[in-house]
């Protein structure tokens, strides 16, 4: 009941046009320097991530969480049986109220099969979730993809099925993404699906700075020892000598942009080299390293970029203090 694509092996690495090192190399020479996100996600910062998404101030994940408890079964009855793809599915954690709803839903339509496509690009946490899946859902069929978005939405683009699908990116990853980033995304989206199928975004939504602030600054550290943690990765993957002590955490929001802007100050001038990309770079006092953006969206503003898109939005559902929203759209 397990199938599992590897889209991340040598051969499809050397298609990519850009490589990873290679946008690392870029980030870190351009003004202001900056870091791609993924490498937040070493086994440290997967572990850390799962300790941030529990912490009290983190209210993103607790808050979808409790949109999907009552929106679950609404969100079935509107699609109707499909099969569910989840980019980005990490501990598939959320997605168990989904599957509880749909395998309601199948078992009302006498339906056997539970399609469940999960797309990651880490390995191991996709092996280990679909593994607890399988032993906890007897109708599941999964059918896995390591990979990156790109790379997993071309792939699907390109292999159209009879079978409705449901393309799930939920706990507002979307907001990792600049603004064009985000529209290339929604457009790859759409190339995916057919007329008729379905796309569930997770997003977080405008609120006060306060409460946004603490949300990526949390009193016991977890947020700050997450983004230093990358640096260990660049350490330990590409032969960097990055002194974490000479590094500090800090995370404003911009209300221009609307969005929390994560980075990494150097407390000193300092010279880093990094052997494995053949790069040294220096730094100022104070001089900061932009390592991620999280966005908050508007969700009027979203839903004329995704019907700009062809993506119709059928539903939104929020909590009641109206911090989180769950948009269903239909292409
Ligand atoms: C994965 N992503 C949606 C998280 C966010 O809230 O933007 C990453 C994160 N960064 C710091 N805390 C959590």
């Amino acid at each position: 009941r397990l199938q599992l694509d590897d889209l991340l092996g040598p051969a499809a690495l050397s298609h990519q046009p850009q490589s990873p090192q290679r946008e690392l190399y870029q980030g870190l020479t351009q003004t202001p320097k900056t870091i791609p996100a993924q490498y937040f996600y070493d086994e440290r910062g997967s572990q850390l991530f799962e300790q941030i998404c529990d912490l009290p101030e983190y209210y993103l994940t607790r808050t979808e969480t409790s949109i999907f408890r009552t929106c679950a079964d609404e969100l079935a009855q509107i699609t109707g049986p499909c099969e569910i793809i989840e980019l980005g599915s990490g501990s598939s954690t959320k997605t168990r109220l989904l599957l509880d709803a749909y395998q309601r839903l199948n078992q009302k339509h006498q339906i056997a099969d539970l399609k469940y496509s999960p797309i990651d690009v880490s390995p191991s946490i996709l092996k280990l979730s679909a593994k607890q899946l399988l032993q906890d859902y007897s109708d599941l069929q999964i059918q896995g993809r390591v990979s990156t978005y790109d790379l997993a939405l071309a792939q699907l683009a390109a292999t159209p099925t009879t079978t409705k699908r449901l393309i799930g990116f939920i706990g507002s990853s979307l907001g990792n993404f600049t603004p064009a980033g985000c529209d290339r995304l929604l457009a790859q989206v759409s190339a995916a699906l057919q007329p008729g199928d379905f796309f569930l975004l997770g997003i977080d939504l405008r609120k006060d700075p306060a409460i946004l602030e603490a949300a990526y600054d949390d009193a016991q550290g977890v947020t700050a020892a997450f983004n230093l943690n990358m640096l260990q990765h660049l350490n330990n993957r590409f032969e960097a000598n990055f002194d974490l002590t000479q590094f500090e955490h800090v995370a404003l929001y911009n209300q221009t942009t609307h969005q929390i802007e994560m980075h990494l100050r150097s407390r000193q001038p300092q010279t880093i080299r990094l052997k494995a990309i053949n790069l040294t770079i220096e730094l100022a006092a104070d001089e900061t390293i932009l390592s991620e953006i999280s966005r908050k969206f508007d969700p009027a503003e979203l839903q004329i970029q995704l019907q700009n898109q062809q993506l119709h939005v059928q539903r939104i559902w929020t909590d009641p203090q109206n911090w989180f929203g769950v948009m269903l759209a239909q292409k």
